[in-house]
């Protein structure tokens, strides 16, 4: 489905990466555009350099403008928002960027969702294939707006990681092979319960059909089951056991059992380094290549080389034996457990932030498994001390700078001092990022003993 854009007056809800893509490309296109935002003409100066002359703006109000046809949100923009109660009820459409992108699009779409792993698993498939030959542009959750892949020109595929917000306002995305990787409670500040998270990552395959592919994660009790009301082709991945139909290990190996022929694809320790610390996303993108009928030989190379992402499980230095890791983009609970599980030696832990309404009572047991010394930072300090009630050895650190320092002190030969915060990072940096780079740049100043 595309629509008519000539004249018509599309408002759109956030000025940030995302906002500027979708003004401008709609202005490009003919369409009187507004954007609206919360923020100050001094805070937006930066972002609205980016924007087509022509664009309007709203801004210290979110609200679309009455006259709006059509209501297009930026994914940090929550559709239950109160500034949108009169939009919904004159009727009038409201649409995520995804569903914006999705109505112009002409290429095969893969697409990633799931609480963990995304980012990880969306690059390896886009590396995968293009290393195979094939054209496959990334974007989405990822960084680059899925609206921004259009004006790259057309690809073979456009592989896009999806996350909860970018599916509120989707209604007819309909990939050629989806993927959904595993769910976990996360981002309960913004949805209503788990429940209603988790059917947000189920959206993904719903206008999928016979000639489609959904692929789900056999070892995760919320993913395992969907999809079995639908016509699509189910495929499943396991780390723990073997499969009828799918991509599983096999004692050191990794397996392709898929439409009836099964294939070694490669062994454990011929993975990269950045990959064998997650198998688990390794396991779909060699499911979604196999069935895109690329080769193993093709895909060799990527397994064999990909470094992983910045900022998941990122090796930045050894020093004294000690291995220092940024994890921080483990934002959540599910992936902070993921990552001391990566782990068979004892841990310093660096965590805290902006709370998200999570409950962390679930990483208490683990961590009294796996982490040596805890160095807590940020908002939190106050409700991660509530449950750890004094059964655990922690300090607390105004700043990321003495955290490091503090853990550096407590580490031996052989530790792992990991920053993974299992919260947002927005009471103490600009971004997840800027959390990251921070922890690298003070890792890298550190003297040896
Ligand atoms: N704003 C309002 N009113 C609101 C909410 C926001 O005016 O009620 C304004 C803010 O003042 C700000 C702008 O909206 O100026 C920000 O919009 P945004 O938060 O959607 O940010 P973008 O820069 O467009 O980035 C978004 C995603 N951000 C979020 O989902 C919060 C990026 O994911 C994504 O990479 C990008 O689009 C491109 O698709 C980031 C993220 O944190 C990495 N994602 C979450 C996660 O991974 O856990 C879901």
């Amino acid at each position: 489905m595309t629509m008519e854009l000539k004249n018509k007056n599309i408002s759109v809800i956030g000025l940030g990466g995302t906002g500027i893509a979708v003004a401008n490309f709609l202005s490009q296109r003919g369409a009187c555009v507004t954007v609206t935002d919360n923020k100050t003409r001094a805070q937006l100066s930066a972002s609205l350099k980016k924007l087509c002359a022509d664009v309007k703006t709203r801004l210290e109000n979110p609200t679309p403008p009455a006259d709006s046809e059509i209501v297009v949100l930026s994914p940090g923009v929550d559709i239950n928002s109160p500034f949108l109660a009169n939009t919904k009820q004159a009727g009038t459409e409201i649409i995520s960027e995804i569903e914006l992108a999705n109505r112009f699009n002409t290429v095969p779409i893969i697409a990633v969702t799931g609480t963990n792993g995304k980012s990880t698993c969306t690059s390896l498939i886009a590396e995968i294939l293009s290393q195979a030959g094939k054209t496959a542009q990334a974007g989405g959750n990822l960084g680059t707006p899925f609206i921004s892949l259009l004006d790259q020109g057309n690809s073979d595929y456009r592989v896009l990681e999806l996350s909860s917000f970018q599916m509120e306002a989707t209604s007819e995305l309909h990939p050629k092979v989806s993927v959904i990787l595993n769910i976990s409670p996360d981002h309960l500040d913004r949805h209503k319960d788990f429940n209603s998270y988790a059917k947000l990552k189920e959206k993904i395959y719903a206008h999928q059909t016979e000639s489609d592919f959904l692929i789900l994660n056999q070892d995760d009790a919320h993913t395992r089951d969907l999809g079995k009301d639908c016509s699509v082709q189910r495929v499943l991945f396991s780390s723990q056991t073997e499969l009828e139909n799918g991509v599983f290990l096999r004692g050191n190996k990794i397996i392709a059992r898929l439409q009836n022929d099964e294939q070694e694809i490669i062994a454990l320790e011929s993975l990269s380094k950045g990959l064998q610390w997650q198998v688990e996303n390794v396991l779909p993108a060699i499911a979604v290549a196999h069935l895109l009928n690329i080769s193993k030989e093709a895909m060799e190379p990527t397994l064999k080389t990909f470094s992983g992402l910045e900022h998941r499980l990122e090796w930045v230095r050894t020093l004294n034996g000690i291995d220092f890791v940024n994890d921080s983009k483990g934002t959540n609970v599910g992936s902070v457990r993921k990552s001391l599980n990566t782990f068979d030696r004892p841990i310093i832990l660096i965590a805290g932030g902006k709370d998200k309404g999570s409950d962390f009572s679930p990483l208490k047991n683990l961590m009294k498994e796996k982490v040596k010394h805890l160095v807590l930072i940020g908002e939190t300090r106050k409700k991660f001390r509530s449950i750890l009630n004094g059964s655990f050895d922690y300090e607390e650190s105004d700043n990321l700078e003495e955290a490091v320092h503090r853990a550096k002190a407590k580490a031996e030969d052989g530790d792992v001092v990991l920053l993974s915060p299992a919260c947002a990072s927005f009471d103490m940096f600009e971004n997840y990022e800027d959390r990251g780079n921070r922890f690298k740049t003070i890792v890298q100043n550190l003297k040896g003993s």
